[in-house]
């Protein structure tokens, strides 16, 4: 028999990654769609799955992981669906993946749209910092188009097939668009593409809150 696997999470952008991941390999899973700042992060049975009590959380059996990224490449090792162009195997390659993931996590995800988050959305707890939130805001622009420019991208962002990079960057540009950081022609038709995906619409269902 299978180990159960079971999402932890629903609601926000980086729970969606996980929930996209699922559908795009066509997985079985029982979801519980804890939500964001309601105190079902907090519990004890949540805690036990990950300690660090955020979303999204996925256990697979006794084994239990967080980090949206760690999960979307755990599913995909796991249960290799995906296929890997030629083009992502080299050396040189998966050097860019790994520039590319730093540039998306840290960049524009912790250092620019969680800033916004937590000093505008969260300013009550967080505190109220109008130029932290304009100057985040600016600094994702110019990240964005220095390190992505937008006439490069392809129809993925990395290499030929779909990969796990496509599911940050997009719940990523999507937050960004959401937090009316405006973003040129090329990112839109890229969102397009990405919207139109099965497993994206998939996963805006299952990601809602109950
Ligand atoms: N780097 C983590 C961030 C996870 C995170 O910060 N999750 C937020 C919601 S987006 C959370 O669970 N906050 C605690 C809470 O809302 O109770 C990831 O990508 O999974």
């Amino acid at each position: 028999m299978q180990p159960e696997l079971i999402l932890w999470g629903a609601g926000t952008s980086r729970t969606l990654r996980v929930h996209w991941m699922i559908a795009e390999i066509g997985l079985d899973a029982a979801i519980h769609p804890i939500g964001p700042r309601t105190g079902e992060t907090q519990t004890a049975e949540f805690k036990r799955v990950n300690p660090k009590a955020k979303i999204p959380a996925l256990s697979h059996g006794d084994h239990h992981f967080s980090e949206s990224f760690a999960i979307l490449r755990y599913l995909r090792r796991t249960f290799p669906v995906l296929p890997y162009g030629q083009e992502q195997k080299t050396s040189e390659a998966q050097t860019h993946y790994d520039e590319l993931a730093s540039l998306m996590l840290m960049e524009l995800d912790a250092t620019s749209l969680y800033v916004i988050r937590r000093h505008a959305d969260l300013a009550a707890i967080y505190g109220d910092a109008p130029h932290a939130v304009s100057s985040a805001k600016e600094y994702f622009s110019a990240q964005l188009s220095s390190g992505l420019p937008g006439d490069a991208l392809d129809e993925f962002v990395w290499g030929a097939h779909f990969s796990e990079l496509d599911i940050i960057f997009t719940t990523t540009l999507d937050w960004a668009r959401a937090v009316n950081i405006s973003l040129s022609r090329p990112y839109q038709s890229y969102l397009s593409r990405m919207h139109a995906r099965a497993g994206y619409k998939r996963a805006l269902i299952t990601n809602r809150l109950s």
